[in-house]
Formats: C-alpha cells, sequence, structure tokens
C-alpha cells in the first residue's frame, strides 16, 4: 500500500526532498545485514526492481533545522556507545561486528497484546517520515540530525498498554561475543544498557523510534536497527539497537541512575538552569568543532523543545527531578 505524503505549503519547493520516496523493503533489509553497504540511500531503493512498501518523507515539522544539519561523517564517527567502547571514535571502529539481521524485538509487561517485531515489520510496517532534532549528550556536544523513523506511540499502540501501565522500559542488545566493550574490565555498566520513558513521555508526538539518519538505514554505531530518540532530553536516554520494550507500573531502573544517581537522573531533561555536578550546563559544543573552532552554543531549555513538552513536568521542581 502507498500513500501520500503531506506537503506544508508554507516551505520552498526548492527544500522538499523527493516528494515520494518509496522505500523498497527487500533491498533495505538486505543492505542492513552487515554487508559493506550498508547504508544504502533509500532514493536508491526507490529505483531498484521489486516491491516499493512504504512512502517515506513527510515534510517534517522541523524542516527549518535543515540548514544546520550535522555532516553525516560526524553523526557517524563521534560517537557514544558503549557496548563498543568508551572512546567516541570506538563505535565507528567496532560496532560492525554486532549482527543485526535477524533483529528481534519482544515487546510485553502490561500490555493486552504481547508480542514480537522482526525486522522486516520495522521496515514495512510503519509510515516512516523523516525528522529533523536537535540531539544533546549531558557531555555538552550537540549535533542537528536527519532522522528516520515512526512516533514510538505508533509501536506501543499495537501491543495495547493497559490502564495501570505507567512507565516504559527499553533494553539493548547484549551480546558478548559482538560486542567488545561488554567483555572490557574497565567497563563500568551493568549491561544490558537499560533506559525508560513515563508513558506520557512515550507517548509524546515527538518521541521516535529511528530506523535511519539522511535518507540510509541507521549505521550500527548509530544504534541499528532501531533506536529511540528522545530530543528534549540528554542523549544518554536514547537507547540505541533496541531488543526489548516493556509496559511498567513502576519506574525502571535506568543503566546511568544505577551508575550514578547523583550525576545522571531519569528524567534527564536538557536544561541550562541544571548543572552537572562536574560541568555547566548552560553552553555546549556543536558538531563539528574544534579547539580552533569551538562553536559554543548556548543551551536551550528542554533542548528547544519547550514549547511542546514543558506541559508534561507542570507543577514538578526540575532541580528535583533532573
Ligand atoms: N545501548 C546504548 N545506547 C546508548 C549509549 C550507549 O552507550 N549504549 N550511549 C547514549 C549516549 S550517552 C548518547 S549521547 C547517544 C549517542 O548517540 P549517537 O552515537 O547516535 O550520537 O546514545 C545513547 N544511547
Ligand atoms: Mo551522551
Amino acid at each position: 500500500m502507498t500513500k501520500r505524503i503531506y506537503i506544508d505549503p508554507s516551505i520552498a519547493s526548492s527544500d522538499i526532498t523527493p516528494e515520494s520516496v518509496f522505500l523498497n523493503r527487500r533491498a533495505f533489509i538486505k543492505a542492513s545485514s552487515g554487508t559493506a553497504a550498508s547504508a544504502l540511500c533509500l532514493s536508491t531503493a526507490l529505483s531498484s526492481a521489486g516491491e516499493p512498501s512504504k512512502l517515506i518523507y513527510k515534510a517534517a515539522p522541523d524542516e527549518s533545522l535543515r540548514v544546520e544539519q550535522t555532516p553525516y561523517d560526524a553523526i557517524t564517527t563521534y560517537n557514544n556507545f558503549y557496548e563498543f567502547g568508551t572512546d567516541k571514535s570506538d563505535p565507528a571502529r567496532h560496532a560492525d561486528s554486532m549482527t543485526t539481521d535477524p533483529w528481534t524485538i519482544k515487546v510485553g509487561g502490561l500490555v493486552d497484546k504481547p508480542g514480537e517485531l522482526h525486522l522486516e515489520d520495522l521496515m514495512s510496517g510503519f509510515d516512516l517520515e523523516e525528522r529533523i532534532y536537535r540531539f544533546r549528550c549531558v557531555e555538552a556536544w550537540s549535533m542537528v540530525v536527519p532522522w528516520i523513523g515512526f512516533p514510538l506511540s505508533a509501536l506501543l499502540e499495537r501491543f495495547a498498554p493497559r490502564a495501570e501501565g505507567r512507565f516504559v522500559e527499553f533494553k539493548t542488545l547484549y551480546r558478548r561475543s559482538e560486542m567488545r566493550g561488554t567483555r572490557s574490565f574497565t567497563s563500568v555498566i551493568d549491561w544490558p544498557y537499560r533506559e525508560g520513558l513515563r508513558l506520557d513521555e512515550a507517548m509524546h508526538p515527538l518521541t521516535l523510534m529511528a530506523v535511519g539518519l539522511y535518507g540510509k538505514t541507521l549505521p550500527n554505531q548509530n544504534g541499528a536497527p532501531l533506536r529511540l530518540v528522545v530530543p528534549w532530553k540528554y542523549g544518554f536516554k536514547s537507547i540505541k539497537s533496541i531488543v526489548e520494550i516493556n509496559v511498567t507500573a513502576e519506574q525502571p531502573e535506568t543503566s546511568w541512575q544505577t551508575l550514578q544517581p547523583s550525576e545522571y537522573g531519569f528524567y534527564a531533561n536538557v536544561n541550562p538552569e541544571v548543572d552537572h555536578p562536574r560541568w555547566s550546563q548552560r553552553f555546549e559544543r556543536k558538531l563539528p568543532s574544534s579547539i580552533f573552532k569551538p562553536n559554543r552554543v548556548p543551551t536551550l531549555p528542554f533542548n528547544g523543545y519547550q514549547e511542546q513538552v514543558a506541559g508534561l513536568y507542570e507543577g514538578m521542581d526540575l532541580r528535583q527531578f533532573y
């Protein structure tokens, strides 16, 4: 089935990416199976033979950020993915050892229809769209990323969360043989990497499940084949390479909070007013940055998404719930 896309009339036609870009499911899966050509351009998929399954581009409301996009090279070579090492260059060097096809995501907990999603479902079962979001790491560097994905709410709705569900818990793949960082003696995380959101945060329209960036399948170092993106929170909430999702009644334990609760909170909303105990959060280094060109810019409340998300936290003391 194909769908027509909606194009915001206020956007100049020169700014619009090809009007109908269809995603070929087989080409996409083949491309994400860890071969040299793992970053397949989706528009190439359009011209290749086979069943075009989904329309992707819908002009995103965040189109104005397109001019600020961080170069592809910076997004894919400066990473945090501790399963592959703690150096920023480790994930790009070592994440190819992770097998992403086949891939299964178990969805359960307080849901009426527990079940599984497979790689094929991610590529053809959801309407994909491009979202250009600011991304801010708690370490005070930032970037602007054109993600390809679908709202997390679309995924959760299929499994029918129950009324008692108040939180969502996520887990990353933990496969020692393919993840050298998890075998390291210096590794501090209690694997698997775990994260969580309140259910209303998870259902918020800005909360994205990403399967690609820059119109290509997600490189392993950025969390292939499926990762969370919560643009108003510090980057550690945006858990990569997800294999399990559970709806829970209690607030789930998260990796960073367990490790150092005074430094990393459950909420982790980007907030220039609340410093990290070891550094200020007032400014950030926008990638690419260097000692000669630091590219230092002020940090925005909720990373610039205040208007859309501040209501989620009405009446909460954001210094206490950091
Ligand atoms: N499984 C897993 N997810 C993770 C991390 C990690 O180490 N392991 N690092 C987090 C942190 S601290 C950041 S800043 C972002 C980085 O995402 P990027 O490499 O795509 O920029 O991933 C987050 N998700
Ligand atoms: Mo981070």
